[in-house]
């Protein structure tokens, strides 16, 4: 919220035409995080694993351990994290993963929910 009242006394020896005490000071500056997002990558039967693996090292920058890890979790309990990132960067990446998987006609799907 910005204070428009005149808080400020006139700058000692402001030149002529700049006394005036205008200046628009933020009286209260925001220190909330920004709301996350969590990606989370989906099972299907048909993508192949290295496929897989490969998109994780690509859109999210894991190594290739990281990224079978991720792979081996989804494909065992249906659904796994791909990481946890403000909405506009988590909506990319969501979009990415969907490109490359109908780029290369895998199934692959890709979503995001607020963390
Ligand atoms: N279940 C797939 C298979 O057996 C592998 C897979 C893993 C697919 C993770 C999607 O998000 C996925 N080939």
């Amino acid at each position: 919220m910005a204070n428009t009242s005149s808080p400020n006394p006139p700058a000692p020896g402001a030149p002529p035409g700049f006394e005036d005490d205008s200046v628009v000071v933020a009286d209260r500056v925001s220190t909330k995080p920004p709301p996350m997002y969590r990606v989370l990558l989906l099972n299907d039967d048909y993508t192949p694993m290295d496929f897989v693996v490969g998109v994780l090292q690509l859109v999210f920058t894991m190594t290739r351990e990281q990224a079978t890890q991720v792979m081996l979790q989804v494909h065992r309990t249906g659904m796994g994290t791909c990481g946890v990132f403000t909405k506009e960067i988590a909506d990319t990446k969501v979009q990415q993963v969907i490109e490359i998987a109908l780029e290369h006609q895998h199934p692959l799907q890709c979503t995001m929910e607020p963390n």
